[in-house]
C-alpha cells in the first residue's frame, strides 16, 4: 500500500466521525416530575417531533422522576453540558440569574391567566433572554405552566395568624424564605424530593405548591389542609445547555425553538385537565380546600416585593399594565 493510500485510510474514519458528530445531537432531558405529568408529556412529544423532523439527527431521552438529581443539581449539570436539557421551576433559577426573580415575587401576577399572557408575550421573551444572556451557559427556549401555588399544612391555616411559627418548606431561593417569614411562617428550604419524608417525620409542618404536585408527589398523605393563598404563580423555563446549542446547526436550533414553543402551548391544555383532576382526587382523599381572604397575605408580603422588586420597578409596571 502506498503511503498516500495508508494516510487516506487512516484519516477517513476520523473525517466520517467528525461529520457525524457535527450533525448528531443527543439530548438527555431532566425532569423532577413523574411520567404522565403534563410537563413530562409535552416535553416527550417535543422530543418525538425533534427526532422526526431532524431525520433522527437529534435524539431525545426523557429522565423523569428526578433520577438525574434535584433541580438545583440539574441546573448545574446543564451549565456544564452533562445534562443537555431540563425544565425547572423559575424559583430555582433565581439564585443563579437574579433578573428572573421579578416573576418569582409573591402576587406579582393578578391571576393564572395574567401570568399566561405575560409568558406568551414580549416580557416572557425578555426574561427567557435574561437567562440566555447570563453567564450561566444555558439557552432558555420556552415556558411551561406550573399553575398557582397555595399553602398545605398538617394543621389548618384558616387565617394568616394560623401560619405563625409553622415550618413551611419553600424552594431554595432566599426570596421565598423572606416571603414565608413575612407571612408569619418559618421558611425552610429543601429539595423537592425531601419534602415527603420531612412532612412525615415532622421536620416541616407544611409546604406550598400547586394541586398536581401536592397529589403526584404524595404530600397530601401527611398534609390534609390546602389553604388557597395563591401567593405564587411560577412559570417554568425549558433550557438547553449552551454547549449543546452551539453544536447544533442553525436549522436544528430553529427547529428546537419552534417545537419548544409548541410544547409551551400543548402543556397548557394538559395542565388545565390535570389540575382539575388533581383537585377532585385530593378532595376524595380527604384534603380540605380552605378559601381565605388573600389580602392579609398580599399586604404582609409587600416588603418582599419592595426589597426584591426595587431594580425592576419599570418591568413590574409593565407587567401590571398587561390586561
Ligand atoms: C413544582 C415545580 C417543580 C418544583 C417543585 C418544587 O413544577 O419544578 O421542583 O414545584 O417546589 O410545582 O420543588
Amino acid at each position: 500500500m502506498t503511503f498516500k493510500r495508508k494516510l487516506l485510510l487512516a484519516v477517513l474514519p476520523l473525517a466520517i466521525s467528525l461529520s457525524a458528530t457535527a450533525a448528531e445531537v443527543k439530548i438527555k432531558f431532566a425532569e423532577i416530575h413523574p411520567a404522565g405529568y403534563p410537563t413530562v408529556v409535552a416535553e416527550e412529544n417535543m422530543g418525538k417531533k425533534l427526532k422526526e423532523a431532524s431525520n433522527g439527527e437529534i435524539t431525545f431521552q426523557m429522565f423523569a422522576g428526578g433520577v438525574l438529581g434535584s433541580e438545583k443539581e440539574v441546573v448545574e449539570q446543564v451549565q456544564i453540558g452533562a445534562v443537555q436539557m431540563a425544565r425547572v421551576s423559575l424559583g430555582i433559577v433565581g439564585p443563579v440569574v437574579p433578573d428572573v426573580n421579578v416573576f418569582n415575587m409573591p402576587f406579582v401576577f393578578r391571576d393564572h391567566a395574567h401570568m399566561r399572557k405575560i409568558i406568551d408575550g414580549e416580557i416572557g421573551q425578555e426574561i427567557l433572554d435574561k437567562i440566555t444572556n447570563s453567564e450561566f451557559n444555558m439557552v432558555a427556549l420556552a415556558w411551561m405552566d406550573g399553575g398557582t401555588r397555595n399553602i398545605y399544612t398538617k394543621k389548618p391555616v384558616r387565617k394568616i395568624e394560623d401560619l405563625k411559627g409553622m415550618k413551611i418548606r419553600v424552594q431554595g431561593n432566599p426570596l421565598f424564605i423572606d416571603m414565608m417569614n413575612a407571612m408569619g411562617g418559618n421558611g425552610i428550604a429543601m429539595d423537592t424530593g425531601e419534602i415527603f419524608s420531612a412532612l412525615q417525620t415532622g421536620v416541616i409542618d407544611g409546604a406550598e405548591n400547586n394541586p398536581p404536585t401536592l397529589l403526584e408527589h404524595n404530600h397530601f398523605q401527611s398534609a390534609k389542609y390546602y389553604t388557597l393563598t395563591g401567593h405564587l404563580i411560577l412559570p417554568e423555563p425549558v433550557v438547553i445547555s449552551k454547549t449543546t446549542w452551539n453544536k447544533m446547526t442553525p436549522d436544528q436550533q430553529a427547529l428546537l425553538k419552534k417545537v419548544a414553543r409548541e410544547a409551551q402551548m400543548e402543556e397548557r391544555a394538559l395542565w388545565d385537565a390535570k389540575s382539575a383532576a388533581s383537585e377532585e382526587k385530593l378532595k376524595a382523599a380527604g384534603v380540605e380546600f380552605i378559601t381565605v381572604d388573600k389580602k392579609p397575605f398580599f399586604d404582609a408580603t409587600a416588603p418582599v416585593r419592595e426589597k426584591y422588586g426595587a431594580p425592576y420597578a419599570d418591568l413590574m409596571k409593565r407587567i401590571a399594565a398587561v390586561q
